[in-house]
C-alpha cells in the first residue's frame, strides 16, 4: 500500500515523484507485532562458545524471544562479536535486554554484521541513541531494527535519531515507526541517500520511461523498472503507477 509521505520527497526536473512501498524506507503506520513465536530453539551457551571460537558455519545468532538470558551473558554475546568475524545477523528481539553500552562498543568495531535486531527489549532512548551514534564510526552494518523498546522514545529523542542517521552512514534499513512526523521525513530521506536514491533523477532519467499524470495539481513522474538497475539496493522495487495513485494527493 502507498504513503502519502513520499510524495515530495523526489523532485525530479519538471515533478514530483512518488514512491510506494519502499523497503528500507520507514513506514508511518504503526509497528507490527512480531507474531509471539516459538522462542528460538538455539542453545544460548553453545552458541556463545560457537561465536567466540569464531566458528566458519554460524553466520547468524537468533535469540528471539528467550526471555531468561542473564544480561551477562548478553554482555559477552556482544563482547564476542567484536572479536568474530563470521556473524552477519545477530537478532535478540524480546530478549529483555537493557544493555547498549556493550553493543554499541561492540557495532563501532568494524566486523562483519550487517544485521542488528534489538526489538521489544527495554533499551533506553539513551542506549538507543549510543547504538546509532555508533554508526559515525565506519561499520559495515547495513540494516538496524529498534523498534518497540518498553518506554516510548519521546520527540527529543527521535530528533537526535533523525540527525544522526543523515550523517552519512553505511545503513541502508532502519526499523523503527517515528511517532513524529518531522523525525519520520528526515529519517526517510536519510535511508534513500544511502540506498543511493537521492541521485535518482540525474543518474536515470536518460534511461526510464517517464509517465506524466496531472493529479490535483501535481504531475507525477514513474520510474519504470529500468530504474532499478542503478540503485544500489537490489531488493528495490518501484510500484508501478496504477497501484500507487492513492498516494497522490
Ligand atoms: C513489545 O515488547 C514487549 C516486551 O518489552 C512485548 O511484551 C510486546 O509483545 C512487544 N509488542 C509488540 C507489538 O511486539
Ligand atoms: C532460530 O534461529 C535460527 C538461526 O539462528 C533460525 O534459522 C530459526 O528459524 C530460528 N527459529 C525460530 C523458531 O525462530
Ligand atoms: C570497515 O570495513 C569496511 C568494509 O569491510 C571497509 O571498507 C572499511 O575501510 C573498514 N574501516 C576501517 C576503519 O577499518
Ligand atoms: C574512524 C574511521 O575509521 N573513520 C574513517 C571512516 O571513513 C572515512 C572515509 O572512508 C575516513 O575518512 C575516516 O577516517
Ligand atoms: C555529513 C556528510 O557526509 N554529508 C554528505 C552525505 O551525502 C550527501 C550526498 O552524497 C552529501 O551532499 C553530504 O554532504
Amino acid at each position: 500500500s502507498c504513503n502519502k509521505i513520499y510524495t515530495t520527497l523526489f523532485s525530479c526536473s519538471k515533478c514530483v515523484l512518488c514512491v510506494c512501498g519502499l523497503p528500507g524506507v520507514i513506514q508511518s503506520t504503526q509497528y507490527k507485532p512480531v507474531p509471539d513465536e516459538e522462542p528460538n530453539s538455539t542453545d544460548v551457551e553453545e552458541t556463545l562458545r560457537r561465536l567466540k571460537r569464531n566458528d566458519p558455519d554460524l553466520v547468524e545468532v537468533n535469540l528471539n524471544n528467550i526471555r531468561n538470558i542473564p544480561i551477562p551473558v548478553l554482555k559477552e554475546y556482544a563482547e564476542a562479536l567484536m572479536e568474530n568475524s563470521v556473524v552477519e545477523r545477530f537478532s535478540i528481539v524480546g530478549t529483555r535486554s537493557n544493555d547498549h553500552v556493550a553493543l554499541a562498543e561492540m557495532l563501532k568495531v568494524n566486523t562483519t554484521l550487517k544485521s542488528l535486531n534489538v526489538e521489544s527489549n527495554f533499551i533506553t532512548g539513551t542506549g538507543i541513541l549510543s547504538l546509532i551514534e555508533s554508526l559515525q564510526k565506519n561499520t559495515t552494518l547495513l540494516e538496524l531494527k529498534i523498534d518497540n523498546q518498553s518506554q516510548p522514545l519521546g520527540n527529543k529523542v527521535e530528533m537526535e535519531i533523525a540527525s544522526m542517521l543523515e550523517k552519512n552512514t553505511t545503513l541502508l534499513k532502519f526499523g523503527y515507526h517515528f511517532t513524529q512526523q518531522g523525525p519520520r521525513l528526515r529519517g526517510s530521506n536519510a535511508m534513500m541517500n544511502n540506498n543511493d536514491l537521492g541521485g535518482l533523477d540525474t543518474h536515470t532519467h536518460t534511461h526510464t520511461h517517464t509517465h506524466t499524470h496531472n493529479t490535483a495539481q501535481m504531475q507525477c513522474c514513474v520510474l519504470n523498472k529500468l530504474s532499478l538497475y542503478h540503485v544500489k539496493s537490489p531488493s528495490l522495487t518501484l510500484i508501478p503507477f496504477h497501484q500507487q495513485s492513492s498516494c497522490i494527493s
